[in-house]
């Protein structure tokens, strides 16, 4: 009996902050879906327990796209990262139970693997140019195909990406948002050389990446994305708040460097102008904050049309049930691009236990019936949550500027 008779939001701290949705059929059918809003957890708590849960209670957990719909249409109140959080966590948590009824991966479900592995991106960081050489050099021995390189920029303070040597990156951090600060001329002066610097060391055999993350203006980034032009780049990312998707067109007159957005986008409406116009290269939309693999396929399905590949995103803020789905979807879309991957802490390895695997730079979801995640209820209960805050980024004057 697919019934759903059991909806539990759990809410653990091991390191970060996770909000997971367990769904528990009449049959005792486990299903697992990410509910992590980085910065936000408790907001998507409160709307899965106090307006999702409730609701789901008696409902048949094979309806998937019928849940979907009510869970979208019936909030009246539509789209936003809380909203389709939620509406991603109830979903990813429902296709892991019909792979577990049905015996099968999800992506069996999704139509069958498109390729043999998928390939993934690492994050190359470095407080300096010596130190970022370092990592990559180290991440390309590890067997990485395609790296991402974040470095300091001079004069410029707790820059994105960059996390003291040796420790994990993770950008929340105490109960009072960190204040950043930024120089855009630093940074379009530096980023060019940075990312020159890596391609004169290692060359041309393997995929580099960069995350611009918000922070210029549309000309400004059509300078850096002709500056990095020698550099082969296989995307810049985020160049600007994409809110803002007109300002596409006047990068695409400026730039042949692939753009990749969306990681902040939480529907498809969110990507609709830049995937059908082509101002994008790659549609970063993740699993767990685009309402789930119902939509994401939907997303996906969309940018193959317009030779848009995805490239969904993957750091530490997403749990590995959210990496698991993501990995299912990504085995079975014709128009992958590239998934994210930064691992996980051994701390957050004490709670997930997905079934993933990484060789040689490719991800496979695996086998297992479902997602193939398990989670440890009694480690998630160790770990209360703990506030975090993502920083707040101001110029030099003190103005608030995209973190
Ligand atoms: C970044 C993220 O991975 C990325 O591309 O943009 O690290 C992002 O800053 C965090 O996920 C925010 O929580
Ligand atoms: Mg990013």
């Amino acid at each position: 009996m697919s019934k759903i008779v059991d909806a539990k939001v759990i809410v653990t701290g091991p390191g970060r902050n996770y909000v997971t949705l367990k769904l528990t059929t009449a049959d005792g059918v486990v299903g697992w879906g990410d509910a992590t809003l980085n910065g936000r957890e408790l907001a998507v708590a409160a709307y899965l327990r106090d307006h999702v849960c409730p609701l789901l209670l008696g409902r048949d957990a094979n309806r998937i796209e019928d849940t979907w719909q009510y869970l979208y249409k019936g909030a009246y109140w539509r789209r936003g990262p809380v909203t389709m959080t939620s509406i991603a966590a109830v979903d990813i948590a429902l296709w892991d139970i019909l792979g577990k009824v049905a015996g099968l991966p999800v992506y069996q479900l999704l139509g069958g693997a498109a390729r043999d592995g998928v390939l993934a991106y690492c994050h190359a960081t470095g407080e300096d140019v010596p130190s970022l050489l370092d990592d990559v050099a180290a991440h390309l021995e590890r067997g990485f195909l395609a790296v991402r390189a974040q470095a300091a920029v001079p004069g410029v303070d707790k820059a994105y990406g960059v996390p003291p040597r040796g420790e994990f990156y993770e950008p929340a951090s105490g109960a009072v948002p960190e204040e950043s600060r930024w120089d855009t001329e630093s940074y379009l002066r530096h980023a060019p050389e940075v990312l020159g610097a890596v391609r004169e060391r290692f060359g041309f055999g393997f995929h580099l990446l960069h995350d611009v993350h918000h922070r210029l203006t549309p000309i400004e980034a059509g300078r850096l994305g002709r500056d990095l032009e020698p550099h082969r780049m296989f995307w810049m990312e985020d160049p600007v708040p994409a809110e803002d998707q007109s300002a596409f067109r006047l990068i695409r007159e400026h730039t042949t460097t692939p753009i990749a957005v969306g990681e902040v986008f939480n529907s498809i409406w969110d990507c609709q102008q830049l995937i059908t116009e082509r101002l994008i290269d790659y549609i970063r939309t993740s699993v767990s904050h685009a309402g789930g693999i119902t939509h994401l396929r939907r997303i996906f399905a969309l940018a193959e049309l317009y030779g848009v590949r995805t490239g969904s995103h993957g750091a530490g803020d997403l749990s590995p049930v959210s990496l698991a789905a993501a990995l299912h979807v990504d085995l079975a879309v014709p128009n992958l691009g590239v998934q994210e991957y930064m691992g996980h802490t051994p701390q957050t390895a004490e709670v997930f236990r997905p079934s993933y695997t990484l060789e040689n730079g490719y991800l496979h979801p695996g086998d297992a019936p479902g997602l193939g995640v398990e989670v440890d209820e009694e480690a998630a209960a160790k770990f209360p949550y703990d506030p975090r805050y993502l920083p707040v980024n101001r110029r030099r004057d003190g103005s608030i500027h995209d973190w």
